[in-house]
């Protein structure tokens, strides 16, 4: 974590909160992004992730209020507006950034958590729609503050379940919980493995210093063009292949041969078989990253070609790549990357890039010059360091 921009996006956020709400907030609470190294569109299969959270975080600065309002300001996110809402207006379809917001009071009281009004001012620096879980960040985020303001006794793991149900049932996105888990559970140097199935879950040490390697995060900026429609159409075509082969979900395939004969679509097929093999990624990356009689460096070597592995499989198989993303993969690669991979749900956002130490730029420019030989726009980076899960911030 870089204390200094930590403590720089700090003291703004609480300038701006005393001057627009009059006094001293109570408190500021923090709540990271997140990158998935590994295991995508698993999470909705009951399957196996393994993310890890960013340096990069959204802020929010807080105070109990006496009435049962909920006063909010965000200087990153949104138009700049201050919104305002009360217990009559905690709706499920809410529009706006604010759903995200209002979703968690929701959520809480849904619990039968005793929560009140609140000011609460946002700032962020998870980049937004770019595939690194922004919505998560913001929903624990007020989470984390609210939790506090209100003394209420939550464990990390329903925290991270009650996000989910603000995304899911408020907003109404159908995810699954891997962002939330990640934003909640994730602590720094390590990756989360994390079973969506029974919601076990370990931290798994990922030591790229000492591997000599750093993790570069090259945002294609490729617009998410439709990626509410083709995410839920996945969903929807996994859960239609679980049922036909009469399995709870995907996680319970276990001869995938047998499996792909009896489907006869053959997108459904190839939907299966990203989400089989990439299970079996996740869990082959959690046993070597675990294996303390290999180096770091050895650790690394054997996961790299697991990354390449999901690529290839989210390309061909599961189709949620677009070619801005394909071309940053294969340039960083080409560029010296030891495994490279899309991360997040897919149609454009970020690659992530397992690199030698002191490369990521290099092998960001490569990938701009690649972009703009293609005609497409200038991709944006910066280095993935694994980071803390949401917390109080010291003052
Ligand atoms: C998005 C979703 F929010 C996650 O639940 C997960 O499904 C991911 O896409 C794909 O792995 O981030």
């Amino acid at each position: 974590m870089d204390q200094h921009v930590d403590q720089h996006q700090q003291q703004l956020l609480r300038d701006r909160s005393t001057q627009l709400f009059g006094r001293l907030p109570a408190g500021v609470w923090a709540a990271p992004g997140r990158v998935n190294l590994i295991g995508e569109h698993t999470d909705y299969n009951d399957g196996f992730v393994m993310p890890f959270a960013l340096a990069e975080q959204t802020l929010v600065a807080a105070s109990p209020t006496a009435d049962e309002h909920w006063t909010v300001h965000s200087s990153t996110i949104g138009d700049g507006e201050t919104v305002s809402f009360g217990p009559d207006e905690l709706v499920p379809g809410m529009a706006g950034w604010q759903a995200y917001v209002a979703g968690i009071v929701w959520a809480l009281r849904e619990a039968g958590h005793a929560v009140g009004g609140a000011e609460l001012m946002i700032s962020s620096t998870v980049p937004v729609g770019a595939g690194l879980s922004s919505s998560a960040a913001l929903e624990c985020a007020v989470l984390t503050a609210l939790i506090d303001l209100y003394g209420l006794e939550i464990e990390p793991l329903d925290r991270a379940i009650l996000a989910r149900r603000c995304e899911n049932e408020f907003v109404g996105a159908p995810t699954g919980l891997m962002d939330q888990a990640a934003s909640t559970l994730c602590t720094g140097d390590h990756a989360l493995f994390f079973d969506c199935r029974d919601y076990a879950h370990e931290q798994v040490p990922l030591e790229l210093a000492a591997a000599g390697l750093e993790l570069l995060v090259l945002d294609t900026r490729t617009p998410h063009a439709h990626v509410d429609g083709e995410y839920a159409a996945r969903r929807r075509s996994c859960e239609e292949a679980a049922g036909i082969l009469g399995v709870p979900a995907l996680r319970d395939v276990d001869d995938l041969d047998a499996a792909l004969q009896k489907l006869t679509d053959d997108t459904m097929r190839r939907r299966v078989r990203h989400v089989v093999t990439e299970n079996e990624r996740v869990l082959l990356a959690r046993t070597v990253l675990s294996d303390g009689s290999r180096t770091p460096a050895e650790r690394f070597a054997a996961v790299a070609p697991l990354l390449d592995a999901s690529h290839a499989s989210m390309r061909d198989d599961f189709e949620i790549t677009v070619p801005t993303v394909d071309l940053a993969v294969e340039t960083a690669r080409r560029a010296g990357a030891l495994g490279a991979r899309m991360t997040g749900g897919g149609f454009g956002g970020c690659i992530i890039a397992l690199v030698p130490a002191g490369t990521a730029d290099s092998v960001a420019a490569a990938v701009a010059t690649a972009f703009a030989d293609a005609g497409f726009g200038a991709p944006a980076h910066f280095l993935g360091v694994p980071s803390d899960g949401a917390r109080r911030l010291a003052a």
